[in-house]
């Protein structure tokens, strides 16, 4: 599938050089027809980092993903490697293995353009969207719970032989500036005055006492010792609801550019705290309902729990074919290895609500804010939304282990939206 030295050397595509740039590639050729005429193309990347082409013929459509040789969002004075494209591809062929149906198909990889062709899905749109304007999605928590359980076991030592893992942990370890970005931006700049970072000026007060935290900042030191060295399974890496395309049935995950190993509450951490920041900003969006959807947004996070634990345990007994807690040492002996499973799903769970936590500070104080904020124009309602985010997750990162349930957390965050912060 790759063409690697086949093509000349790499350049940005731009929506005019795409079709004859492409036009020999059979792939897209089988989807959209030959003629490069009807070829209609339009840049839509909104993230921080790519280039993203739909593509559409009367026959068909595709996405183009294209890496660029910078973060986009700051411009060409950050360089970042183009070989972020290659990880894609691989986290995107064992996601699909891992959890079927689950990410978009890929038509074609070209590792020297650092660009992939891969499926469109359509009339999906990114979940943070939904989430602003206010749309459910059914079936939601259970869809993302059931993929991060699915992603977090079968990318394992439970389930994977070590010889395998270890080849792909060995593979993954190549990616050294992408778990950079995440290791300084959401572990590290969020609790000093760091050269990216940027708040609502209105938070000031609440922004200095948390950095003044040193407990804080060593609960969350450990939690990045965690990320960066416990690479028990592989991570999408940055789940968050921009990397979810959802109709109002359905939902697929897309972008793992972020893919490495690393521990398996990271995932659904992450995700957990896009999903409270939705929950959080709601009253800067809505007046009508905003009781019913915010109770909505809590009821797909404690779906998303459920599922996970749900998947997880059926995984546990049927799927345990790896080194880790093997059956030979508790089943076969007589032994049961559910308090052996509970454990580790305890451990997942006060690893998760401590990534989560920390992803909901990184969001308001580091660079690359989310739009669920950021989209309230009034400051001083921003703020005092946003304050209350940011107590969520300290309590969270402080205080993981005396919540007991997906329940416990979604009445904690019932309880600091009534609080009157700031
Ligand atoms: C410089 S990249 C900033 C953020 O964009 C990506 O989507 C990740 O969330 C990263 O942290
Ligand atoms: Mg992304």
């Amino acid at each position: 599938m790759t063409q690697l030295g086949t093509q000349s050397a790499y350049l940005a595509l731009c929506p005019q050089s795409l079709p004859t740039r492409l036009a020999h590639v059979v792939a897209l050729i089988k989807k959209l027809g030959e003629d490069v005429q009807q070829w209609h193309v339009k840049e839509v990347g909104d993230g921080n980092l790519n280039l993203v082409f739909i593509v559409q013929s009367p026959k068909g459509s595709v996405i183009v993903k294209q890496a660029l040789p910078y973060v986009r969002l700051v411009g060409d004075s950050w360089p970042l490697p183009l070989y972020r494209a290659f990880y894609e591809y691989h986290a995107l062929t064992r996601q699909a293995q891992r959890d079927p149906g689950s990410v978009p198909e890929i038509y074609y990889f070209d590792e020297t353009q650092a660009l992939i062709v891969m499926e469109f899905f359509t009339p999906h749109v990114i979940l943070r969207n939904k989430l602003i304007t206010g749309e459910t999605v059914e079936g939601l928590g259970e869809f993302c719970g059931k993929h991060c359980a699915r992603m977090a076991f079968r990318g394992s030592e439970l389930s994977m032989q070590s010889s395998d893992k270890k080849a792909d942990v060995a593979l993954f370890a190549g990616n050294v500036e992408i778990p950079a970005i995440t290791e300084g931006l959401v572990f590290t700049d969020p609790y000093f005055e760091a050269a990216m970072n940027s708040h609502t000026p209105e938070l000031d007060p609440v922004v200095a006492q948390l950095r003044a935290n040193v407990d804080l900042k060593r609960i969350v030191q450990s939690m990045l010792a965690k990320f960066a060295s416990n690479t028990e399974t592989m991570l999408h890496g940055d789940l968050h609801s921009g990397s979810i395309m959802s109709t109002e049935t359905e939902s697929r995950v897309i972008d793992p550019e972020f893919a490495q190993y690393g521990p398996m509450g990271f995932d659904i951490g992450m995700l957990t705290a896009n999903f409270l920041m939705a929950f959080f900003s709601q009253p800067g969006h809505r007046k009508d309902d905003l009781v019913g959807y915010q109770t909505w947004i809590l009821s797909v996070v404690k779906d998303c729990f459920v599922a996970f634990q749900k998947e997880f345990r059926h995984l546990w007994s049927t799927e345990r074919t790896g080194m880790l807690y093997p059956k030979t040492l508790f089943e076969d002996q007589g032994h049961s290895s559910e308090n052996a499973c509970e454990f580790v799903l305890g451990n997942i769970w006060t690893d998760a609500l401590r990534f989560c936590g920390i992803e909901m500070h990184r969001r308001c104080l580091s660079l690359a804010h989310n739009a669920d904020f950021e989209s309230i124009e009034d400051t001083s309602v921003r703020a005092r939304l946003e304050a209350r985010n940011i107590e969520m997750g300290l309590s969270l990162i402080l205080n993981a282990d005396m919540l007991s349930t997906p329940q416990d957390l979604a009445g904690l965050a019932r309880k600091i939206n009534e609080k009157d912060i700031l």
